[in-house]
């Protein structure tokens, strides 16, 4: 089975539902591996098909998931909102970790 880039959750469709698994992977990917180990966020969220899964497949996501442009990050629903704040916040955590370590 070949999965639709952008389907973040493989269930057959893009939709909102796959708006947290996206920027789940984007932010953090080791933390979409461990929702969906069998997937590869650089292989599913490449929806540009240049290789290199960033930013710049967002806004293609948007538009696979019937959404305007911008409108994912500027008024993302609560409960995937949360979920991609605590996947910045740990990024956060662990830079200022990594730049206090390497004092
Ligand atoms: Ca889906």
């Amino acid at each position: 089975m070949h999965p639709t880039p952008g389907d973040m959750n493989v269930d057959g469709v893009v939709d909102e539902l796959d708006v947290p698994l996206f920027m789940l992977a984007l932010t953090n990917p080791a933390a979409y591996k461990t929702q969906v180990p069998y997937m590869e966020p650089n292989e599913i969220g490449d929806i540009s098909g240049d290789g290199v899964f960033d930013f710049g497949d967002l806004s293609l996501f948007e538009s696979a998931a019937g959404f305007s442009p911008g409108s994912v990050l500027s008024s993302p629903t609560p409960e995937p909102s949360s979920l991609v704040i605590a996947a910045l916040a740990s990024m956060a955590l662990l830079a200022r970790r990594t730049r206090r370590a390497s004092r």
